[in-house]
């Protein structure tokens, strides 16, 4: 079977389906996108704007969800559901959560960090494999990073609500750990959709320290190795980040 992931790579939900599809082994080309372009491009290929898409033997499906059900239905084993019921109605109602709240968290936060300092971006527009979109995100950097971040919401009244939020939305992941419905032996589909999140807030380094050492942070450090700390602190200001270090032992 012929799978191409349309993804850049970065994104969490991206890292969540690609990591899903190497725990299973199914092997995918990786299509890399340029950010705000892909919303044109996933627009005429899938008529939807978001990625990860996926075309499988000429089957589209776009969404982190829809993709990772592709997943079990192309390949059983390892499933990314639970077979215990009462388990996978956790998990489906984990992975959702996951979707609906944890993943804007997300992109409003880097794309806040981005719109001030570029430098991480332009980092990873280097490792683009193709030159031609390496050369499109090096070059247009700046005006992405301004176009995602309004685009994405990140604005400085809902980033400062995200980062107050972050220490009880940590308090609940590391609870889902405990309950046994994440951070388990054989990660399911919520592990992928959740710990993404999670990874991504890592990478921002003014926030990493108070997630590493976390149950969240170490099965997120497991999962998603390739987010270190690569976006510099210092750019947002200290008292947005007040609550974040009050509930950091
Ligand atoms: N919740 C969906 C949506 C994913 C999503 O919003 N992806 C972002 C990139 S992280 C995107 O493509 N946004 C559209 C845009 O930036 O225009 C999923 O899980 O697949």
């Amino acid at each position: 079977m012929r799978v191409d992931l349309y993804v850049f790579a970065g994104s969490h939900p991206c890292e969540a389906v690609m990591a899903a599809a190497r725990y299973k082994s199914i092997e995918y080309r990786h299509i890399e996108l340029v950010p705000v372009w892909h919303r044109f491009f996933m627009l005429a290929r899938f008529r939807k704007g978001t990625v990860p898409g996926m075309i499988a033997d000429g089957r589209k499906v776009v969404g982190t969800r829809e993709i990772m059900r592709a997943f079990d239905q192309m390949q059983v084993e390892p499933p990314l559901l639970p077979a215990d019921p009462a388990l996978c109605a956790a998990v489906e109602e984990a992975e959702g959560w996951g979707e609906r709240v944890l993943q804007d968290i997300g992109r409003r936060l880097i794309w806040s960090h981005f719109k001030r300092d570029t430098s991480t971006l332009k980092a990873w527009a280097a490792t683009a494999p193709d030159p031609r979109v390496r050369r499109v995100k090096t070059a247009f950097a700046v005006p992405i990073a301004r176009i995602a971040a309004t685009a994405n919401k990140a604005s400085d009244a809902n980033v400062r609500n995200d980062l107050a939020a972050l220490p009880g939305l940590l308090d609940r992941v590391d609870e889902l750990i405990e309950q046994g419905v994440i951070g388990g032996a054989s990660p399911n589909a919520a592990d992928f959709q959740i710990l993404s999140s999670i990874g991504l807030w890592t990478m921002m380094h003014d926030l990493r320290s108070a997630i590493v050492d976390r149950p969240c942070g170490l099965a997120a450090a497991r999962l998603f190795p390739m987010y270190t700390d690569s976006v510099p602190g210092g750019v947002l200001p200290p008292e947005w980040l007040a609550p974040l270090r009050a509930a950091t032992p």
